[in-house]
């Protein structure tokens, strides 16, 4: 009889660009949906754990905002979230959107990962988008310019490659403990969720009008069976983007209330009462105290080993 294999777990920390895809991969590889995703950059503002237990391992991964030089506090921890999870990390998964063209940004993502130097497997994404003898050049580009464990090509919104990716990040993490119960997916607590699923419907309805520059307050959270209540603030910045958000005759709160409740009530059946005002808060991006209670602030959720 042959010894049972042995059992493997780590954090692997997801970083690139925004947009690249983060999101959708961790919710992808996770079964569930523990990040919010959206066509604008910069959707993800901080570290979200979303974990897959498999028979002989379990893989924490760390979603983590895109890849930015900051302008706000609100940015400069967002990027502080990044470097806590390239430090934290086992194993980086460093993802790149091979339907865009390398610029920059590109640039500037690899030379962040250099400086923590951690062994790292490189997932060319959007695949589904692009034809595949594009993908050569590109992987030529970066093999020369980090040396990855792997280079795999993957689509998150398919599924394509996902496999592949959790038998790689399997075989390279090192034997270790269960750090969370089995059936724990995230670490998220349902109010800050409840907050994002609002956060969501906010930035698919305003896209760019106001891209960056709403949060989301969960100011009360009431599970009682066959009834959630939800009373949120949506914050905006200044006086002249409130009309944006309410819409004329408040069509557009109203339709990112309805949205809302009804992705909300997916999570806590069967219904959710949920309540939205929207408040000015000038700069809110700048100031510390509100984003702490916002719950953008940096922080070590790796458990003691
Ligand atoms: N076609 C295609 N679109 C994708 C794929 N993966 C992600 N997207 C889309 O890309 C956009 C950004 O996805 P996110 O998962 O929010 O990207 P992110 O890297 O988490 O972005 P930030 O949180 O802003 O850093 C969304 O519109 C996704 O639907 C993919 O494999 N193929
Ligand atoms: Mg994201």
């Amino acid at each position: 009889m042959s010894a049972a294999p042995p059992f493997k777990s780590g954090f692997v920390a997801v970083i690139g660009r925004p947009n690249a895809g983060k999101s959708t991969l961790v919710n992808a590889l996770v079964g569930s949906k523990v990040a919010i995703v959206t066509p604008v950059a910069q959707t993800t503002r901080n570290r979200i754990l979303g974990i897959v237990n498999r028979p002989h391992a379990q893989i924490v991964f760390m979603d983590t905002p895109g890849i930015h030089r900051p302008l706000h506090h609100l940015n400069e921890q967002m990027m502080l979230c990044v470097r806590e999870s390239l430090q934290d990390r086992d194993l980086v998964l460093f993802i790149v959107d091979a339907a865009a063209s390398f610029g920059q940004g590109d640039q500037f993502a690899i030379s962040l990962l250099s400086e923590y130097h951690p062994r790292a497997l490189l997932l060319l994404n959007k695949i589904d988008r692009i034809r595949k003898t594009s993908l050569l050049p590109l992987m030529d580009r970066y093999s020369k310019l980090y040396s990855f464990e792997a280079l795999i090509p993957i689509s998150a919104l398919s599924g394509e490659g996902l496999e592949t990716v959790l038998d790689c990040v399997t075989k390279v993490l090192p034997e270790g403990p269960r750090y969370f119960p089995a059936d724990l997916y995230t670490d998220q607590t349902e109010r800050f969720l409840a907050g994002e699923l609002i956060r969501e419907k906010v930035i698919q309805a305003t896209r760019e009008e106001l891209p960056y520059a709403t949060a989301v307050m969960v100011e009360e959270f009431n599970e009682r069976p066959g009834l959630t209540r939800i009373r949120a603030r949506i914050v905006v910045e200044k006086e002249s983007q409130k009309p944006i958000l309410v819409g004329a005759g408040g069509m557009r709160i109203k339709q990112i209330g309805t949205e809302a409740r009804c992705e909300l009530e997916k999570i806590f059946p069967p219904k959710v009462f949920l309540q939205l005002r929207v408040e000015v808060e000038p700069n809110w991006r700048n100031d510390h105290a509100l984003l702490a209670q916002l719950g953008y602030g940096s922080e070590t959720m790796r458990p003691a080993r």
